[in-house]
């Protein structure tokens, strides 16, 4: 039971990036200036993900239309996710790890991270 569920939620992941692959978000475009500053910024920025995780497309999704060089990490096994978990607080994907002026952040929910990108950058 427990490895049908598993071959579901992967086949319905995938599933969710054809149709993202489809219907691929335009991009916004910047001076190469303002370009190269909005780089410097998201350097601070990793985003912890599984690939077929829905709620993982969608700030994908975000992340490009936005035009961000963000970092993912793959958080289903080895040291990422260890990182997540003990510094992060919990497993939950997606979740934006900001360092700010010697702090760092942790951000889960989807929904959050999408507010935060768009202001900061849209
Ligand atoms: N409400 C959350 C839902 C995130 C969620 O359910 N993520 C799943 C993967 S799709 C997860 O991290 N599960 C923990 C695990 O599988 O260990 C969001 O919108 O970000």
């Amino acid at each position: 039971m427990r490895t049908f569920l598993k071959l579901l939620r992967e086949g319905s992941g995938r599933l969710i990036i054809l149709i993202d692959w489809i219907f691929r978000p335009s991009i916004i475009k910047r001076s190469d200036e303002d370009q190269s500053k909005v780089n410097q910024q998201t350097k601070v920025l990793k985003l912890y993900q599984f690939y077929a995780c829905p709620f993982c497309v969608k700030a994908r999704r975000t992340i490009k239309r936005l035009n961000l060089q963000i970092e993912t990490r793959n958080a289903q096994e080895g040291e990422y996710r260890k990182e997540l978990e003990i510094n992060g607080g919990k497993i939950l994907v997606p979740c934006l790890k900001v360092e700010y002026a010697g702090e760092v952040s942790w951000i889960y929910e989807s929904n959050d991270i999408i507010k935060y990108l768009e202001e900061r950058f849209l």
